[in-house]
């Protein structure tokens, strides 16, 4: 009998520890301590109890004292800014809030786990940005837009009676990161989000994010006062409509006294808006924004603008959105993506950033990888994000959102080295300053292992694998050129009937014998002119434009000469070439991690990176194969020939929607 228990105990805790590392506890793997250290505090309240439950349980040093701090330094880090100090062997965590003591225990954990010093700490820090968002493109019937990890975390057939603990660990993982708010829903929204039914279960989850420091926001649909209120309109000017907002907001903050606000897309992708009534964006957020204003709600009103008429996409946020400045009300923040089209790969900056001086901006990243090999490739993005950050101060921006990348998946994003890009919007969205490098270890250490033979080379592959998507997928400011639908594989070529124009790849990447690339210059389509006029000298030349945008600004001559000296087209070779190669190389260097990586994690990402190699020769072949048809060049030494054939990859149409990511065998093969 006695054995049998024994037996039992051994399997259950086999089963945890292999559970364990399945990814689900992301970045926060620390070891649980057998005794405590003291920890001391005279605040009593949800969020100060949590910070002493994570020092209880896993601080390993001596005494930690938690207290709120009213004082001129600490006043002046702000709200959710805080210090942690050492004196005699104490660790001292102050702020001006608990919200702020429970950030600076993750900071102390976080040093902890990376096997920092923690004897002599004397640490003050202030997020950059007041409100730090994700944004969820999550669907009531639980799928998700442009999500590869899953089904919606949010189980809203079981809400608000049964509350998944996996809300609570959302909660926690982002609160220490420093996020301090989600967009629960779609901007592609359904109206009855805002049901009374559904705001009790949005309710349920602020009860739980709460302690945590998170707000919840909702993404609304504007028509919504026709299709939930039985209104014959949704004109921002009517006063009926905005009673109907009125009362709907009242009723929210009821439930929900600290609700965030609205995220809303109008007027985009065919979602109504207040274009629908002639009346402007600013007239529509403003609307909105009146009804949450007595409760200290806010709106994000995205720029997110095109419509198939004008010639130039790239072009469209700008002209409808930089006339509008300064009529936006004080609680409005116009969201703009980080780039003028759509998360690409690489995009220049959106130029309305800085051209709306009186208005409150903030920029929208995409962390879900919808152009960027869904949850297949690794494609780490803290540089793509300090490369936005090169050109655009933290200071001028009010907020930062990312669209996130998390599903119901156990390992919470698809792939395990994906958790890194949800981590580095956080650490980027509360310092801006710090090293995408500093960022890629520090998560490498607590995911993973801090041993420097594993941090060291998977540092190098995380800072290598943007640029290597980018060299794969689209090099030299190549742009949109994905397949019709799911955004995953390449089909330049694409041409489907009666399609918008700017919905397909030969708009973007106007090849045809003399060259390649969009000519946005002032001879072209002049959209270079909207950028300010230091920047526009460097973009309009052939010769200055940096060359990772060159295709994006000007339609270049095949033979043009390169700076590397060769021409354009053994340049695009070359370059899709060298993503090829680091493609291979990361698989390369992930199989010699095995002696650090348990088995289970090892083999997941093992066959992402056996993926993303292959999926890296299909783009070389299907755009060098396709180009060439153009350019009637051939391939320069040192670029492989081709493994598939154009015909072959013409054929190809991946049995996916915009909610999954491709399975190894929906992928072509070589063998095929
Ligand atoms: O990138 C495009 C996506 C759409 C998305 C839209 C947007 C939510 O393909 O799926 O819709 O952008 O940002 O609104």
């Amino acid at each position: 009998m006695l054995k049998s228990v024994l037996l039992a105990l051994l399997i259950c805790g086999a089963a945890v520890t292999s559970r364990a590392e399945d990814g689900s506890r992301l970045w926060l793997r620390y070891d649980t301590v057998s005794s405590s250290a003291k920890i001391e505090t005279r605040i009593d309240s949800p969020t100060v109890r949590l910070a002493v439950g994570e020092l209880s349980s896993f601080w390993k040093g001596g005494k930690v004292e938690l207290q709120l701090m009213a004082d001129s330094r600490h006043y002046s880090l702000g709200n959710e800014g805080y210090t942690i100090s050492t004196r005699n062997g104490v660790t001292t965590l102050s702020s001006v809030s608990e919200k702020g003591l429970l950030y600076a225990t993750y900071h102390l954990l976080r040093l902890q786990s990376c096997g920092a010093d923690c004897s002599n700490l004397d640490i003050s820090e202030k997020p950059a940005f007041d409100i730090r968002v994700l944004n969820h493109w999550d669907n009531p019937d639980g799928t998700i837009e442009r999500g590869y990890a899953g089904q919606s975390l949010w189980k809203w057939e079981e809400l608000p009676a049964v509350v998944s603990p996996r809300y609570a660990e959302y909660a926690r993982a982002n609160a220490s990161i420093g996020i301090n708010g989600t967009v629960l829903n779609n901007v592609n929204a359904s109206p009855d989000v805002l049901s009374s039914d559904n705001l009790i279960k949005v309710k349920a989850l602020a009860d739980v994010f709460r302690p945590y420091g998170i707000k919840v926001y909702l993404s609304v649909n504007f028509a919504s006062p026709i299709k939930l209120g039985g209104l014959a309109t949704a004109d921002p000017l009517d006063g009926k409509v905005a009673e109907w907002w009125k009362v709907k907001a009242d009723e929210i903050y009821t439930l929900i006294p600290d609700f965030g606000g609205f995220l809303v897309k109008a007027n985009s992708e065919g979602q109504p808006g207040p274009c629908d009534y002639h009346r402007t964006h600013a007239e529509g957020a403003n609307m909105l924004a009146a009804a949450l204003k007595p409760h200290g709600g806010i709106v994000m009103w995205r720029a997110f603008v095109y419509s198939p008429s004008d010639d130039d996409r790239a072009k469209q946020a700008y002209l409808e959105f930089r006339p509008l400045d300064g009529q936006f009300m004080d609680n409005v923040i116009v969201q703009v993506k980080n780039g003028p089209i759509d998360f690409q790969p690489r995009e220049p900056y959106s130029p309305l950033f800085g051209a709306m001086p009186h208005t409150q901006l903030m920029v929208e990243f995409q962390v879900t990888q919808e152009y960027l090999g869904h949850s297949n490739h690794l494609a780490y993005l803290a540089p793509m994000w300090k490369e936005f950050y090169s050109y655009i101060a933290p200071a001028d921006l009010k907020a930062v959102a990312g669209v996130a990348n998390i599903g119901d998946n156990i390992n919470w994003c698809g792939h395990d080295l994906a958790q890194s890009n949800w981590y580095a919007f956080g650490r980027l969205a509360w310092n801006p300053e710090l090293a995408s490098r500093d960022i890629a270890e520090e998560w490498l250490e607590q995911t993973f292992t801090a041993d420097k033979e594993f941090v060291s080379p998977m540092t190098e592959v995380m800072m290598e694998s943007r640029e290597a998507v980018v060299d794969y997928m689209m090099p030299l400011g190549l742009h949109h050129i994905f397949a019709w639908g799911h955004h995953y594989g390449p089909e330049p070529w694409c041409e489907i009937d009666g399609a918008r124009p700017d919905w397909l790849p030969k708009y973007y990447h106007q090849a045809d014998a003399d060259g390649l690339g969009f000519d946005r210059t002032e001879n072209g389509s002049d959209a270079v002119s909207q950028y300010p006029d230091s920047i526009v000298a460097v973009f309009n030349s052939l010769e200055k434009c940096p060359e990772e945008f060159i295709l994006w600004f000007h339609h270049v001559p095949w033979k043009h000469k390169m700076a590397s000296g060769r021409t354009l087209w053994d340049e695009l070779c070359f370059r899709y070439q060298r993503g090829v190669d680091s493609a291979k190389h990361f698989a390369e260097v992930w199989e010699e991690m095995s002696p650090y990586v348990d088995s289970e994690r090892y083999s997941a990402v093992s066959h992402r990176f056996d993926i993303q190699a292959s999926d890296a020769v299909w783009w070389k072949d299907a755009c060098l194969e396709y180009f060439r048809t153009f350019s009637r060049m051939k391939y320069p030494s040192g670029v492989d020939k081709p493994v598939f054939s154009l015909k072959q990859l013409k054929k190809v149409k991946l049995p996916i929607d915009n909610y999954t990511c491709p399975s190894a065998d929906m992928l072509p093969s070589a063998n095929d």
